[in-house]
């Protein structure tokens, strides 16, 4: 049977990974990537962490002194969260993605649908082969491994992927998507959180099952047209929303390494200015304006330092990408004593004027 394909690609335990990227001897160690508050030495909350600590107990969300006192006497590894190195990993990640998919929505830093109903010529046989090659692909150049659910709609591809971690392939056709869904917990839909998973239990609706056979009238009488017919579509595995490529990036960004240490302007600026095209090709191609322009870059330490510009008014052009980049690199050669090694070059705050507000995002926002 022909069906339309989608696929939730959503990268494993992302930010621990990343710092096991830079530097593999965390590998063998639980990690905890958490945002420290600064009051005492283990105050703040834990972000993610590898799949070896979450063995010990530790969970997203965390206080650090619990995580802390679970990963007692371990060798374990407490890391702050450093976004722009993540984004940076995320964006590559992302543009190696982009031309196996019709349409590529990303929902998150570590998390993208991809549109492959043509590539996989609507065969979830021919789907399975496509995404354990793309995985090759992201494993092999970026060294990130992914989970992704495959299924006849962006509802049952995120389900789907959820059910297998870390470095999962999970496929639901079709035909397979209503009894899939049927026994798990109606929370598990998108737009059912705790308020609505308590009323829709008082009506003795507990699993989606439930909630599939419950008269869509009702339904509709209790949360109104939208949400009403959203629930009973979605238990019933329909769900029509199309992978949007729109607004789908948060920036545009490309790093690169110095061929040797340096802090010599012009040097630095070659390679810049050769990022600078990349980028700027990308905003091209992606009719996208720019509000930020920032750089990036990696010392001899191997620590990450950012700094940014706000542009007065939205700009598109490679000129005021490299006018803004000198300006940041000689701020940050005055400020800092320390080699570069790599550079980066970044753009975001794009125009949003194209962006598609829809009911049903307004729906979950409010929700
Ligand atoms: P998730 O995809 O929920 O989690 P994960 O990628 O760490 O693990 P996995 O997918 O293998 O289960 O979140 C993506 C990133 O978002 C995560 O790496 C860190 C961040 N994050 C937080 O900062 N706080 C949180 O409470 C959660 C859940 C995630
Ligand atoms: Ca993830």
């Amino acid at each position: 049977m022909q069906s339309r394909i989608v696929m939730l690609v959503d990268f494993d335990y992302f930010f621990a990974q990343c710092e096991e990227l830079r530097n593999p001897t965390l590998k063998d160690k639980p990690v905890v990537v958490g945002v420290y508050s600064g009051r005492t030495e283990s105050s703040g909350a834990v972000s993610t962490s590898n799949y070896l600590a979450r063995k010990f107990g530790v969970k997203s969300g965390m206080p650090l002194f619990q995580a802390k006192r679970k990963l007692e006497g371990t060798d374990a590894v407490f890391l702050p969260v450093d976004h722009v190195y993540y984004e940076q990993i995320s964006d590559r990640i992302m543009q190696i993605l982009r031309p196996y998919a019709s349409n590529l929505e990303q929902v998150s830093v570590d998390e993208a649908y991809l549109e492959v109903t043509e590539q996989a010529q609507g065969s979830f046989e021919a789907a399975r082969d496509y995404a354990q090659k793309i995985k090759a692909e992201v494993k092999s150049q970026v060294g990130i491994s992914f989970s992704v659910g495959v299924g006849p709609n962006k509802l049952i591809a995120k389900i789907a992927c959820d059910t297998q971690k870390p470095d999962g392939l999970t496929i639901v056709k079709l035909e397979e998507a209503k009894d899939f869904l049927a026994p798990l917990p109606v929370d598990r839909l998108l737009g059912v959180g705790k308020k609505t998973s308590a009323v829709m239990e008082s009506l003795g609706i507990k699993t989606i099952r439930d909630l599939a056979n419950f008269d869509v009238q009702r339904l509709v009488a209790i949360w109104g047209r939208i949400p009403g017919v959203y629930f009973h579509n979605a238990a019933n595995a329909v769900d029509l929303e199309p992978v949007q490529e729109q607004g789908e990036a948060e920036s545009i960004s490309r790093i690169g390494t110095l061929k040797q240490d340096s802090r010599d302007l012009e040097f630095i600026l070659q390679k810049t200015d050769e990022l600078t095209e990349e980028v700027a090709k990308d905003v091209a191609t992606r009719k996208v304006s720019f509000r930020q322009v920032s750089i990036y870059v990696v010392l001899t330490d191997l620590s990450g330092r950012t700094r940014s510009v706000t542009l007065e008014q939205a700009a598109n052009d490679r000129e005021t990408i490299k006018r803004s980049v000198r300006g940041l690199l000689e701020k940050f050669l005055g400020e800092s004593p320390m080699q570069i090694r790599r550079v980066g070059v970044r753009v975001s705050g794009f125009s949003k004027e194209e962006q598609r507000q829809k009911q049903l995002t307004s729906f979950f926002q409010t929700n």
